[in-house]
C-alpha cells in the first residue's frame, strides 16, 4: 500500500525560497453581497469571499493576520498539509486569536490545487457571516488556460429585514443538515455571470463554503472534464457527470467553451430534488480564439489499493445523534461529544507516518456528514461494502443517511488533527475528535 503510495503526496515541502506575504484582517463589514445592498457581514479585507491568495508551489505563505473581531478566531487551510502548529485549531494546534491580536501563519505548500480557509472557532457562525477565502497553490508551471476562475458557492440564511438571521445552531439546525439558507450566491452574488469567447478553454475551481448544503452543479450544454478534487490531480481526468460537493470540497473542471456562440448558460445545483436553484450564467460572447490544445493537467500518480477494503478495519466510526448537551442535541461519534476541553483529551485514533489504514464510518443517523480529516488525503475505498475506485484523493468524503464509507488512508504528516463533520452544525454539536499521527 505504501509502495502504491509512492510519492503521490510528498513528503516534504521544497521551498523556493520565494516568500509571499499576506495581510489578512476579520473585521465586520457591511458589503454589498447575496442580493442585498448593505448586508452586515464578518470578512476578511473587507471582501466576501475574502481575497483569493495565489501562489506558486514552492513559495512560502506568510500571513500576518490581526483579529478585528468582537470574538476570538483562527484560521484554518482547509485540505493544505501545513506542520500541526499552522492548522488553526483553537487550542489543539495554537491559542485561539483574541480581539485585536495577531498571528502569522507561515507555511510551504507541499501539494499544488484549490484549497479554502476559514474559522475554526465558532464556525457555524463565524464562516456564516462571510468569513472564507480561496489559497491557489499553482503549478510550476501552470497549464496555459485561457481563464483561471474561482466559484465559491455558499447559500445565507437572511431574515425578514434581509439581513443574516441572528440564531445560529437553531434546533431546527441541528436536528437537520446544518444550515441551509433562502439565498444561493456564487463569489457573493446572486446573479454572477462568467463571460467566455468562443473556443475557450478554462479551468474552474469550485469550492463549497456553506454550512451544511450539498451542491451538485449541473452545467447545462457545457461539457467539461474534471481535472482535480478536493486540491489534488486525479490520475486522469474524466467527464463531469455531477458531483456531490459536501461542505468543504472543492473540485476542478476543464471546460472547453464550444467554437461557435451559443445561448447564455444557466449554471444550476441539482442536489436536492425537484426544484433546481440558479447557481451563476456563463455567457458566450465576442471573437472566437483558437481552441487551446494542450495535454490535461490531470496525471497524478493515484494509488488503487485494492487489496485495502479486504484488510481488517483499523477503526470504526459511527456516527450519531442523542439528546442532551449544552445545545440540546448533541453529534456524536463513536458516542463521544466533542466539546472545548477536550483537545487535551487522548486523541481517538493513533496512526502511524506511512502505515496503510482502514477506516470505516457508519452513518447510524438519518443526516448528511461530510466527514473531513485535517492533515491527510484519503481514498474511498467502498459505499455500503461495495467497492469502489475513484481515480482521485479526497479529504472531505459525504457519509449519506444510514450509509457506510471505507477509506484508505496513509497519513504522511505528524500532528495532532481534527476529524470532523463538516456541516458545521453537527461539528459544534460535538461530531468532531482528533486523530494523532505518530513516526
Ligand atoms: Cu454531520
Amino acid at each position: 500500500m505504501v509502495q502504491e503510495l509512492g510519492d503521490a503526496l510528498p513528503h516534504q515541502a521544497h521551498p523556493s525560497g520565494r516568500v509571499r506575504s499576506f495581510d489578512l484582517v476579520a473585521a465586520e463589514a457591511e458589503l454589498p453581497v447575496a442580493g442585498q445592498e448593505h448586508l452586515r457581514v464578518w470578512a476578511y479585507n473587507g471582501q466576501v469571499p475574502g481575497p483569493t491568495l495565489r501562489v506558486r508551489l514552492g513559495d512560502t505563505v506568510r500571513v500576518n493576520f490581526t483579529n478585528r473581531l468582537p470574538q476570538e478566531t483562527t484560521i484554518h487551510w482547509h485540505g493544505v498539509r501545513v506542520p500541526n502548529g499552522m492548522d488553526g485549531v483553537p487550542h489543539l494546534t495554537q491559542p485561539p486569536v483574541q480581539p485585536g491580536e495577531h498571528f502569522v501563519y507561515e507555511f510551504t505548500p507541499k501539494d499544488a490545487g484549490t484549497f479554502w480557509f476559514h474559522p475554526h472557532v465558532r464556525s457555524s457562525e463565524q464562516v456564516e457571516r462571510g468569513l472564507y477565502g480561496v489559497l491557489v497553490v499553482e503549478d510550476e508551471s501552470p497549464p496555459p488556460y485561457s481563464q483561471d476562475v474561482v466559484w465559491v458557492l455558499d447559500d445565507w440564511m437572511l431574515d425578514e429585514t434581509g439581513q443574516i438571521f441572528p440564531q445560529f445552531n437553531t434546533p431546527h439546525d441541528l436536528a437537520h443538515d446544518g444550515r441551509w439558507g433562502n439565498t444561493i450566491t456564487v463569489n457573493g452574488r446572486t446573479d454572477g455571470v462568467l463571460v467566455a469567447r468562443p473556443g475557450e478553454r478554462i479551468r474552474l475551481r469550485l469550492v463549497n463554503s456553506a454550512n451544511g448544503r450539498v451542491f451538485k452543479p449541473d452545467l447545462g450544454a457545457l461539457s467539461a472534464e474534471v481535472v482535480a478534487v478536493d486540491g489534488l490531480y486525479a490520475r486522469a481526468p474524466f467527464p463531469y457527470a455531477g458531483f456531490e460537493l459536501a461542505p468543504g470540497n472543492r473540485l476542478d473542471l476543464d471546460i472547453q467553451i464550444p467554437s461557435a456562440s451559443i445561448v447564455p448558460v444557466m449554471v444550476v445545483d441539482r442536489f436536492y430534488p425537484p426544484l433546481p436553484h440558479a447557481l451563476a450564467t456563463v455567457r458566450v460572447e465576442g471573437e472566437p480564439v483558437a481552441p487551446a490544445s494542450f495535454p490535461s493537467p490531470a496525471h497524478a500518480s493515484v494509488p488503487r489499493w485494492k487489496e485495502g477494503l479486504a484488510l481488517p478495519v483499523t477503526k470504526q466510526f459511527r456516527l450519531n445523534a442523542r439528546r442532551g448537551g449544552p445545545l440540546g442535541l448533541e453529534w456524536t461519534i463513536n458516542d463521544q461529544a466533542f466539546a472545548g476541553h477536550d483537545h487535551d483529551a487522548p486523541p481517538a485514533l493513533t496512526l502511524s507516518r506511512d502505515r496503510f489504514a482502514h477506516l470505516q464510518f457508519t452513518n447510524e443517523s438519518f443526516r448528511l456528514h461530510p466527514i473531513h480529516i485535517h492533515g491527510m488525503f484519503f481514498r474511498l475505498l467502498a459505499r455500503n461494502g461495495a467497492a469502489v475506485d475513484e481515480p482521485f484523493f479526497r479529504d472531505t468524503v459525504l457519509v449519506h443517511a444510514k450509509e457506510t464509507v471505507d477509506i484508505g488512508v496513509v497519513p504522511e504528516d505528524v500532528g495532532r488533527w481534527m476529524m470532523h463533520c463538516h456541516i458545521l452544525e453537527h461539528a459544534e454539536a460535538g461530531m468532531m475528535t482528533t486523530v494523532a499521527v505518530v513516526p
